[in-house]
């Protein structure tokens, strides 16, 4: 099997590779320690991703999952509840973290397959205040939703969690990994899919194609709390600025371009949706991921991965018939063209 990464990586968008431009700003960051606040580009990445969100404060953490553990952390304590979908990031992919580490009691409801979670379903999941039962706290979506193929969540329906949420003096909590696809891929301000939230997390290094770290955002008491989550957890960076660097010029300077990653996304799920034993929900199809099932007579989910990657082409085997394709910086109309060549020529 090869072991070179595959040239045509569509694996995630977590392989991006940092711009020139990001290299260049990286180079030439002043920095200071950041636990004493004194890294002048961690404070400049910081505010300038407050403002973006429109929130207060924001604090800049290793990765998702570290914005995601600090931000449960925050909002709750051992033996609390939140309610999550059953395919969120957070359910699925962290480890468990904020149970393992935190004690904090995951309320799993189902994800729909837009990746929302049903209304009625979140209140019914609402603990009433009796001895026997945790103390529910916060309420979790995740935009656009990852295991849902990157679907979008609009400003109207958050708003609407948010109004339930808070009715019952819940938080809610946005994984946002890759919130500004849901915006570009909307047309929408990113602060409107965010207005009602009370902490949303961020990241730089997926499709904004910054090397390391994600945003935390909300009030300023709430940052305070996550930036004393963030230190317990070893998340105290020093002179980070030098990557906070290349999350300035991400957010300033690779917001827009995502539509492209949107339109590579769509075009090659349209393209191989034709191929024979390949099934793809077209409607899914909003950004820069997707899902297809496999039903072919020769092939695997992980014969096709392993016979893709030898044509230099990489996806994600996500079940044994499931694969998973993410367009990203780096991944131009050509690779696009050369890879819908490939799943012909394999699957015909
Ligand atoms: N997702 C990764 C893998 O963990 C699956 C990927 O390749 O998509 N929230 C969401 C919605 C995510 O998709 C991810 C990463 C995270 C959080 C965690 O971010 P990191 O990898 O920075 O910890």
């Amino acid at each position: 099997m090869t072991t070179q990464p595959p040239r045509i990586d569509l694996r995630s968008d977590t392989f991006t590779m940092p711009s020139p431009a990001m290299r260049e700003a990286m180079f030439r960051a002043p920095v200071g320690d950041d636990v004493f606040g004194e890294d002048p580009t961690v404070n400049a990445l910081e505010a300038l991703a407050a403002e973006r969100l429109g929130k207060e404060a924001a604090l800049f953490v290793t990765s998702g999952t570290q914005g995601n553990l600090v931000s449960l952390l925050s909002h709750c304590g051992r033996g609390d509840e939140a309610i999550m979908g059953d395919q969120a990031h957070t359910f699925h992919y962290e480890q468990g973290g904020s149970a393992a580490l935190g004690g904090i009691h995951p309320r799993i409801i189902p994800t729909r397959n837009d990746g929302s979670l049903r209304l009625e379903e979140i209140e019914a999941a609402i603990r009433l205040d009796d001895p026997h039962f945790p103390v529910t706290r916060l309420v979790l979506l995740e935009n656009t939703h990852n295991r849902a193929g990157g679907t979008c969540l609009t400003p109207a329906y958050t708003d609407s969690v948010a109004a339930l949420a808070h009715n019952h003096g819940l938080a809610l909590h946005i994984d946002g990994a890759r919130i500004f696809n849901a915006a570009v891929a909307q047309g929408v301000d990113v602060q409107a899919l965010v207005r009602q939230a009370d902490s949303v997390t961020f990241c730089l290094s997926k499709g904004l194609a910054a090397p390391v770290g994600s945003l935390v955002c909300g009030s300023a008491d709430f940052i305070h709390k996550a930036r004393r989550a963030r230190k317990v957890l070893g998340g105290g960076m020093r002179q980070a600025g030098i990557i906070a660097a290349a999350g300035i010029v991400a957010l300033n300077e690779m917001v827009e371009r995502l539509a492209e990653d949107h339109v590579n996304a769509r075009r090659l799920a349209d393209s191989i949706a034709t191929l024979p034993g390949i099934a793809i929900d077209l409607d899914l199809v909003q950004t820069n991921i997707f899902y297809f099932d496999l039903d072919h007579p020769r092939w695997t989910a992980h014969m096709l991965v392993d016979a893709l990657h030898q044509r230099e082409v990489g996806v994600l085997p996500t079940g044994p018939n499931r694969i998973r394709v993410v367009t990203h910086y780096g991944i131009e109309t050509a690779h696009i063209d050369e890879a819908i060549t490939v799943f012909g020529e394999l699957l015909q």
